[in-house]
Formats: structure tokens, sequence, C-alpha cells
């Protein structure tokens, strides 16, 4: 790699390593063709951590002829299936080995905590390459029975070239996510990193070279989204689109993506309920509760952001809440080993957040412990609690991806499924209950892709992510995706003379 592409940053913990810069091309890192960059912000810090090329609309051009191309090279187009998961076991082998870099970098760049980079994020990415490189030579399509005389196959043939457009709030991961289920299809990918993170990602890049991926199987563009996200959706080279982020955003790309009718799967916002019954486990709720909303920092698409509390149990379960979140979220640099909770993406989410306590207070929601800022430096937000929140509030309709959450009561089973559903969102949805009939029962009838019962936030790369309503369109993980990456071919063989 030209050392121009390449910077050596020492991170805070004392890690050093060399961070590619360029856009990744064609199994290269390029520079981009204006020469234009973008500054990454340590959000703990403030401080620029280094800057890195962004792609604009010529470079998103090249990156998706490079990996057209590489769709019909037979390094790529003939290789046996199995070979194919080979390259996936090898990528997971090579994450795990820098699993300590990959982890570092996650943490300076998007804030989260050293030990959930490292512990979940880049476990869960190996896990996930894993899980894919083990489907790769299964994907089996099927023959049909009509008639003796006619013989009917169906092939799950790759969609061609898959545009992944992935947010901040799980960089690496969401690459994984992405990445797994359209490689063991045979797909090849041109992915747009958030212009929030987009280290992790150009670092994946070079152990993509380094597993053996042929050039341009893979291409990573850093660049805003107005400009190489909007070139990449709209850009005819390519066959489909997978997006996480914003329902607005999903919406804007949904009209581009007509332009050639691109095949789409969505992963958007939420404003996922979670309900608690009176004969609840009220220790385990609280836990769940308390991981459900604020684990990283409270960005997450399913954060069950709203909680219905039974009449009976309300006043107490929000006051040990309240107790709870001040012995477990400790606020701090997410390099130290006792943080649970670190800076905001950025300050536009943390100045979007403090807003949201305006809006609050305002509307008369009640305050019952954090709202402001924490300390002097980073984009740090007190885990903040209201209560007696009611249903038409701005805090209890929007996604406000923040270590804040709104508690109001409910009194019957009936009440509380029509206001769990009174969203247009439809991602996650939780439900405490000792009752199993009851349970089940309002698990089927909660409208969201997801329902955790007595957990939240309890997901597993094998299992279906994704939402219905305003959530999103098509799911991820699992055997689930391997349909979103894949078309179905049918062959038509006659057997004989039929009329
Ligand atoms: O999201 P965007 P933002 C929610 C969350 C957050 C809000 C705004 O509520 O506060 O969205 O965050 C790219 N064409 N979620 O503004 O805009 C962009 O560059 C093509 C929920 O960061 O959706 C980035 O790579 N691409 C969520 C990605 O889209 C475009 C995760 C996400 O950015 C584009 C993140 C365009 N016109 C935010 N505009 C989740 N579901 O997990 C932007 N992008």
């Amino acid at each position: 790699m030209a050392s121009s592409l390449v910077q050596e940053v020492k991170a805070p913990n004392g890690v050093t390593y060399k961070q590619p810069i360029g856009l990744f091309i064609g199994g290269e890192f390029v520079k981009s063709k204006a020469g234009n960059m973008l500054e990454t912000i340590n959000p703990t810090t403030e401080e620029e951590i280094c800057k890195v090329y962004a792609a604009e609309e010529e470079d998103v051009d090249i990156a998706v002829k490079a990996a057209r191309k590489a769709f019909k090279d037979e390094s790529w187009a003939d290789i046996e299936t199995f070979e194919r998961g080979k390259l996936l076991y090898k990528l997971a082998e090579l994450m795990e080995r820098d699993a300590k870099i990959l982890a570092t970098i996650e943490t300076m760049d998007n804030g989260k905590p050293f030990k959930v980079a490292f512990e979940d994020d880049v476990t869960e990415c190996v896990n996930v390459f894993r899980h894919y490189a083990g489907w790769a030579d299964k994907i089996y399509g099927r023959t049909i029975d009509t008639s003796p005389k006619k013989f009917a196959y169906v092939r799950h043939e790759p969609i061609g070239v898959c545009a992944q457009v992935i947010p901040w709030n799980y960089p690496l991961l969401m690459a994984a996510w992405k990445l797994g289920p359209a490689l063991a299809t045979g797909n090849v990918v041109v992915m747009k990193s958030a212009e929030q993170t987009p280290l992790s990602v150009l670092y994946l890049a070079t152990l993509i070279n380094e597993a053996g991926f042929p050039p341009g199987v893979v291409n990573i563009l850093s660049g805003y989204g107005k400009t190489a996200g909007a070139a990449l959706v709209q850009h005819l080279g390519v066959d489909k689109i997978a997006f996480t982020g914003s329902t607005f955003t999903g919406k804007q790309i949904m009209k581009m993506a007509s332009v050639n009718l691109k095949n789409i799967t969505l992963e958007t916002g939420g404003k996922s309920p979670n309900i608690i019954f009176e004969d609840a486990d009220v220790e385990q709720a609280i836990k769940w509760a308390h991981s459900g909303i604020m684990s990283n920092m409270g960005q997450v698409c399913t954060a069950t952001s709203r909680i219905y509390v039974q009449e009976k149990i309300y006043d107490q379960f929000v006051e040990e809440f309240k107790k709870y979140v001040a012995e477990v979220s400790v606020v701090g640099d997410p390099f130290e080993k006792s943080t649970f909770q670190g800076p905001q993406v950025s300050k536009l989410q943390y100045d979007k957040i403090l807003g949201y306590v305006e809006s609050g207070l305002s509307e008369g929601a009640k305050l019952i412990s954090g709202g402001k800022k924490h300390g002097d430096k980073g984009y740090f937000i007190q885990p903040t609690i209201f209560a007696d929140v009611k249903d038409h509030m701005t805090i209890s309709r929007e996604e406000i991806f923040g270590p804040f959450v709104c508690f109001s009561s409910f009194k019957t089973e009936e009440e509380v499924v029509s206001r769990a559903n009174d969203t247009v969102y439809g991602l996650g949805a939780a439900v405490f209950t000792r009752d199993i009939e009851r349970a089940h029962k309002v698990a089927a009838k909660l409208e969201a892709g997801m329902v955790w019962i007595n957990s939240s936030n309890d997901s597993h790369f094998g299992i279906p992510f994704g939402g219905v309503k305003q959530s999103g369109i098509g799911r991820e993980l699992g055997e689930y995706a391997l349909q979103a990456y894949t078309q179905a071919k049918a062959v038509h063989v006659n057997l004989g003379n039929r009329k």
C-alpha cells in the first residue's frame, strides 16, 4: 500500500496500528479522483483521529465497474461453493487474530466501550462470518413436479452487484451482517460506510485482501450519504441495495432505487415497546429493560425505548430501575474497564438527544433522572429516564437513539397491546410475564419483526432480524438473509411431446 494511503495511528489505549485511509476498489487502496477527504472524530475527545479519502460520483462509478468485472470473472463466478465458504472462514480467523486492533478502532471512532467492542461486536462478526461460511455450499435449489412430461428446477442465483449502505452504531457488525450472506451466495459488493465511522471497515478491507478474496469482489468506500451514498444507490450498474439507517433516508433510497427497479432490503428506525406485566420477574425485567435501552449508548435500532409497566407495580418498578441505572450505567472513558456507557457518536446526535430532553419537559413528562450532558469534554449524556409519558408526546413517538427511556403505566392487556402498536414503526418488542399463555398471545398480536419474551434485544446471528411497517423490508441474519441475496430462476424442461 502506498505510504500516502496509510497512516500510523496510536490509540488512547496504547495500541498502534496502520490505518488505511484510501478507497478500497478492485483489491487496492486508492485516492479519490477529486482528492476530497473526510475527517473522522473521536467522540470521547472531540479531536480528529485522521482523514480518509471520500468517494464522489466518479469513484462510485469506478467501484461499481470493478465489482461488475469481478462478478463475471472466473476467479469468483466459477469458484466452488465450498471454496467460497473457506474464504469466509479465513476472514473470520483473521478478524479473531486482529480482534484487539479492530475493537480499539471501533472504540476510538464510535465511542462504544472497548469491552463491548471486543467481547460482543468483534466476536459476533467472527460468528456471523463463520455462520455464512457454513451456508456457502448449502444454497440448494429445488425441483418441482408438475407432470411426468415436465421437469422443472429452480436455481437460487446471486443477484449481482450489491450496494450496501451501513450506519455508524455498529460499523463492523453491520458490515459483517451484510457481507456474510452476500458473499456466501456469490454476489459482489460495493459498501459505503457511515461518514462518522469509516475506520474499522477500512481495516477490515485489508483482512479481506489477506483472506484471498479475488479483487473487486468487495469494494469499500468512505464518503457522505448525499454524495457517495446517493450516487451508489442510483447507479444503473447496481442490482441490489441493502441499507441500514434512518427511516427518512430509507424512503429516499427506495425512491432512488426505482431507476432500474433494484432489489432492496431496508432496516430502518424503531420505537420498540417493552411491556412489563405485574406478574413478571421484576429483577429480571429490570436487568433486561436496562440493557434493552441503555446498551450501546441507546444507539440501537431495536432499543426498547417505550416501557409500559402495569399499574400495580409501576411506581416500584420505575424507582428500582432508577437505582439500577445509577449503579450500572457507569458513564466515562470507553477504554476504562468499568465503563458501561461511552459518548454518543457525534455532536449532531448529542444535540438531538438533548433537544428531546427539552421536548419531554415542555410537553409535561416527568424527568426522573439524567437529562444533562456528562462532563466537559466528549459527547457524553447522562442516562435519562422520563416517567408518566403520554402516548402523544414527541418523546414517545420519535426515535431518539440515545440513553433515554420513556415510562408509562397501563391497566389491561388489550390496552397495552393497542398502545404498543400505535406507532409507524415495527422493529422489536419485549414482553415480561410469567403467564405463558399471555406471553404467546401478546407476542402474536404485537406488530414487530422480533418479539422477546422475558428478555430484550436478545438477538442471535442465526435468527432473522428485521422490521415491519416503516421499520424495514426484508430480513437479515440466519437462513432468511440468503433469500435477500439470491433470486430464483425457474428452468422448465419438456420431457417428450406435449400438446
Ligand atoms: O442516518 P442515515 P443518520 C436513525 C437514528 C439516528 C437517525 C439519523 O434515529 O438518530 O437515524 O442518523 C447514508 N443516499 N438511525 O443521519 O442518514 C449515510 O451516509 C444514500 C437508525 O446517521 O440514515 C450512512 O452511511 N445513502 C439506524 C447511512 O446512510 C445515504 C442506524 C445511515 O445514515 C443517504 C443509524 C442518501 N441520500 C441511524 N443519506 C438503525 N436502523 O440502526 C445518508 N446515507
